[in-house]
């Protein structure tokens, strides 16, 4: 059963991340052209990297939820089964335990230089221009996907979404293109396709089942079910394989 699980910032609400369009939401405080566009950072690049300085010096009090870990323990058993993609720019998947991830809109924890384009690891502020550790040019940026960028991994995720038998859509709110589009694209490949949500949004092609609650709640059961199918089936092929 090869499964693909798409997360937004609803899974980390519980940690205590903000999600983006919620009441206390991230943009509730910025307009997003004023912080998430490429127009943005060249008009005001220090609003834009104090915002993401502020998120980057955050993380280090959050923790990840039982939502985060249920995906861990879901790539456990499914291995290269489940690929788990990402729009969040939070570290909870990784400190989780998942491995197979792809942060399709970039990394807090990751810098961008602008002059290079090597992409090193960074967890301090980037406010103060530090100089690039590949090349040494102070033109350093957060490593995040904003609006009218490519997104990262767009092939890779794309096959795997045409390629799976369940697609799961967890905590976010189908606002933002690419990504909103992936449930459409799963279910006219004829894979089964799940949203677990607080509340249940409108897609466009709506899902074949919806869990509402909070995802500290839905996605540990429905992990739970995923792994016991899996191993049902993986202990049928077994004694299968026993009787012959
Ligand atoms: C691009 C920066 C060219 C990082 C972000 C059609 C095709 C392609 C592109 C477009 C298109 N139409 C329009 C576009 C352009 C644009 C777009 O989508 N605009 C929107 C506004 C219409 N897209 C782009 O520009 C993308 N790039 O298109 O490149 C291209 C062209 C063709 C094909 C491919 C590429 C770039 C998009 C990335 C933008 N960057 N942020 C950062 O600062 O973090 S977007 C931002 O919104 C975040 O990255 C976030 O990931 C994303 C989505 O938000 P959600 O994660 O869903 O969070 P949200 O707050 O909205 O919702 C939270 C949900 O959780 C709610 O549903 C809530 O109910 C739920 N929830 C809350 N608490 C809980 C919970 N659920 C469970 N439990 C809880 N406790």
């Amino acid at each position: 059963m090869r499964v693909v699980v798409l997360t937004g910032a609803g899974i980390s609400a519980e940690s205590g991340v903000p999600t983006f369009r919620d009441a206390d939401g991230l943009w509730e405080g910025h307009a997003v052209e004023d912080v998430a566009t490429p127009e943005a950072f060249d008009r005001d690049p220090d609003t834009v990297q104090r915002f993401y300085d502020a998120r980057r010096r955050a993380l280090a009090s959050v923790e990840p939820n039982p939502a985060h870990r249920a995906l861990a323990r879901l790539e456990g058993a499914l291995g290269d089964d489940l690929l788990l993609v990402t729009q969040n720019v939070d570290d909870l998947h990784e400190r989780a335990g998942s491995q197979r991830l792809v942060h399709m809109h970039g990394e807090l924890l990751r810098a961008l230089c602008a002059s290079c384009g090597a992409q090193p690891m960074w967890d301090a502020d980037l406010i103060d221009a530090p100089p690039c550790p590949a090349c040494g040019v102070t033109a350093l940026r957060p490593d995040v996907v904003w609006f009218g960028e490519m997104p990262y991994g767009l092939d890779r995720i794309e096959q795997a979404v045409i390629g799976c038998d369940v697609f799961a859509a967890i905590g976010t709110s189908g606002a933002v293109y690419p990504a909103a589009g992936y449930s459409a694209l799963a279910a006219a490949f004829g894979a089964h396709t799940v949203e677990l949500n607080l509340v249940p949004t409108d897609a466009l092609t709506p899902f074949d089942e919806v869990r509402t609650g909070p995802a500290s709640i839905t996605v540990p059961a429905w992990a739970d079910e995923l792994i016991a199918a899996a191993s049902a089936s993986t202990g049928r092929a077994e004694s299968d394989g026993m009787e012959r």
